[in-house]
């Protein structure tokens, strides 16, 4: 096959005759297709069938014991200047870092089949949606890519009709750690990757496009690419808002987007757009809307119960990917936290032992599952136009100091919110975990360019829209001196999401701190609830002199970023910091 995009064909031809694969297939997307490379994979070794009653179509990838999330500290921004993918990125001249790829890709195909996959990020038919083609060695990264995205035929028409689009080259090397790096062009619109076959390392559309690159072309082209959640809510009255919400990995992305309201809120429905990735833009009436660039969900295991998050739970019941995961005595998956069975087999294969200390699933295990089999799946994902936002939340896993919700006075105030965003680190990129860091929009892994640069793009929207949506701040992960959380989280997030929305609708009172508005106790819906009111109290208070540290702790860090910090944002701070003296 071949394509009448030539810059598209050159590429594909330079690329074979650097890699030398033994073979070249161009993806067309189709079921049969799939079918075959899960047939392949299944001989190949690549993939174990599970349990064919219990979770039909569905199957185990385990990873190269040393490729299990992604590589933070091997994923660089190439830039020509250094300043230009700022204090926030690993930098190295895109000359540099060429060569050095050049490399690694020589005949590193040989004995391999190289696929095209050409890709849509977001509905084929919608002006905010953008392509790219993946070219990789990876069987398994194709089949992913066919869950996650818009994949095959439709996604090259519309390159071959519009000209532009992502160029990601992917091979799996050796999977060898000392062999493994994530480079990003993205004045070129170029992504290379070597060495991983794991999840944001390799599956090219989601953080290195959907993100990395696309948080570049958003700042030139006047708009924004978000690590957000999208999510429909509608009230038993019939009324419908849309938030869009910023948690770090394996923060609650997912599980925020699929929630089952609790008991107590019978009649309200919640619907996901989105899990992960939102595409931003200000329409033609001025109203911020967001479209999911994602066709799939590519979600954290552990934790996913029929309690925690049924939707999640039981859209992963077949024709599902997973990786990562232990297995039963009878082949069935297995997580911590699955509520369900025994492992027998943890995640590297290995019988699953009494006394063992590890556990028998990869905290980062994940399941790759194409969003339309989430029971809660909105068909206004697939809506060109995508949906006008109420609101936007950022949030991040502080068992201390955030509250369980405040909103921000404003816009620009809301930007040093989302500016401020501290986490513990998760499994979701290898490295410590659980060390408190700073996570502006929760996009420190993804953000394509200078953080100072990407706050005043932020800052740069109330002159651009007439009606921008209400910033808010939660935290689920509160914990008390024992370690456990202090809000029962998943569900119960409804209750604040409706506090969300009553702020937005302006039927709600708040209290005015130097933080923000918080709720008064008494405003926050706790029917039903078990929660006491000391509790309530704590999840609900400012504790000034925690905040003081915080805001001075931010302000260190704002300063790595030198005269390139926006004055505006620097004066938000000083505002708030002032606030916090008496
Ligand atoms: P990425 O896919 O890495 O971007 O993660 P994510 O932000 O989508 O996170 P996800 O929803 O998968 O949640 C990650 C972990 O947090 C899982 O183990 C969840 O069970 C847990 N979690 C999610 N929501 C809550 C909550 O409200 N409270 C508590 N305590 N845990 C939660
Ligand atoms: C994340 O780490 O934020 C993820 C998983 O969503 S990955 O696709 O590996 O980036
Ligand atoms: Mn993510």
């Amino acid at each position: 096959m071949s394509t009448s995009n030539e810059s598209l064909q050159q590429w594909i031809d330079e690329v074979a005759a650097l890699t030398r694969p033994d073979a070249i297939r161009w993806c067309d997307g189709s079921e049969k297709e799939y079918a075959g490379l899960i047939q392949q994979m299944l001989g190949s070794g690549e993939l174990l069938e599970l349990n064919r009653q219990r979770y039909p179509n569905c199957y185990l990838h385990r990873s190269d014991p040393s490729d299990v999330a992604r590589v933070e500290h091997l994923t660089f921004v190439c830039t020509p200047e250094q300043q230009e993918a700022g204090p926030n990125n690993n930098w190295m001249h895109p000359q540099e870092a060429r060569d050095q790829m050049r490399a690694l890709f020589d005949g590193c195909m040989r004995g391999r089949t190289m696929y095209v996959v050409p890709y849509c990020m977001g509905p084929v038919d919608s002006p905010y949606s953008r392509c790219g083609v993946e070219i990789t060695d990876s069987a398994y990264v194709v089949a992913n890519m066919r869950l996650m995205t818009r994949m095959g035929k439709a996604a090259l028409e519309r390159i071959e009709r519009e000209g532009g689009f992502v160029k990601g080259l992917h091979s799996i090397g050796e999977l060898d750690p000392n062999r493994r790096f994530i480079m990003h062009f993205p004045q070129d619109l170029e992504i290379q990757s070597y060495g991983s076959g794991y999840g944001g390392n390799a599956l090219l559309g989601k953080k290195c496009h959907a993100l990395r690159i696309a948080s570049y072309q958003a700042r030139s082209e006047g708009w924004l690419a978000e690590h957000m959640l999208l999510v429909e809510i509608e009230s038993p009255e019939g009324e419908k808002h849309y938030i869009a919400a910023a948690f770090p990995s394996a923060c609650g992305k997912t599980n925020l987007a699929m929630l089952i309201p609790p008991a107590a809120y019978a009649g309200w429905k919640v619907r996901t757009i989105g899990d992960d990735i939102a595409w931003l833009h200000v329409d033609e009436a001025g109203q911020l809307r967001a479209i999911n660039p994602e066709s799939g969900y590519f979600g954290v295991v552990p934790g996913t119960s029929r309690k925690t998050n049924r939707n999640a739970y039981e859209m992963i019941q077949h024709d599902t990917i997973f990786t990562n995961v232990a297995l039963t005595a009878d082949q069935e998956p297995w997580w911590e936290g699955k509520g369900e069975g025994e492992p027998a087999y943890d995640w590297k294969g290995q019988p699953v032992t009494a006394d063992r200390q590890e556990p028998a699933a990869h905290p980062n295990s994940r399941f790759t599952v194409a969003a339309k089999q989430n029971p809660a799946y909105s068909p206004l994902a697939d809506d060109p136009a995508g949906v006008p936002l109420s609101a936007i939340i950022f949030g991040g896993r502080r068992r201390e100091v955030a509250p369980l919700v405040y909103e921000a006075f404003d816009w620009n105030h809301g930007v040093l919110v989302g500016a401020g965003v501290a986490s513990e680190t998760t499994a979701a990129a290898t490295g410590k975990v659980g060390v408190v860091r700073r996570d502006p929009m929760a996009m420190k892994p993804f953000c394509g360019y200078n953080f100072a640069d990407y706050w005043g793009h932020w800052l740069s929207f109330p002159a651009r829209a007439r009606k921008l949506p209400k910033i808010f701040h939660v935290n689920w992960f509160r914990q008390d001196r024992d370690g456990n959380f202090l809000w029962p989280g998943f569900g119960d997030n409804l209750r604040v999401l409706r506090w969300i929305i009553d702020r937005c609708e302006g039927r709600v009172a708040a209290r005015e701190t130097a933080i923000g508005y918080l709720p008064a106790p008494a405003d926050l819906d706790t029917s039903g609830l078990d929660i006491d009111a000391t509790t309530l109290e704590a999840l609900l208070s400012v504790d000034k002199a925690a905040w003081r540290k915080e805001i001075s702790a931010i302000g260190e860090y704002f300063q790595e970023y030198g005269d390139r910090l926006p004055e505006l944002l620097a004066a938000e701070l000083e505002r708030v910091a002032s606030g916090l003296q008496d």
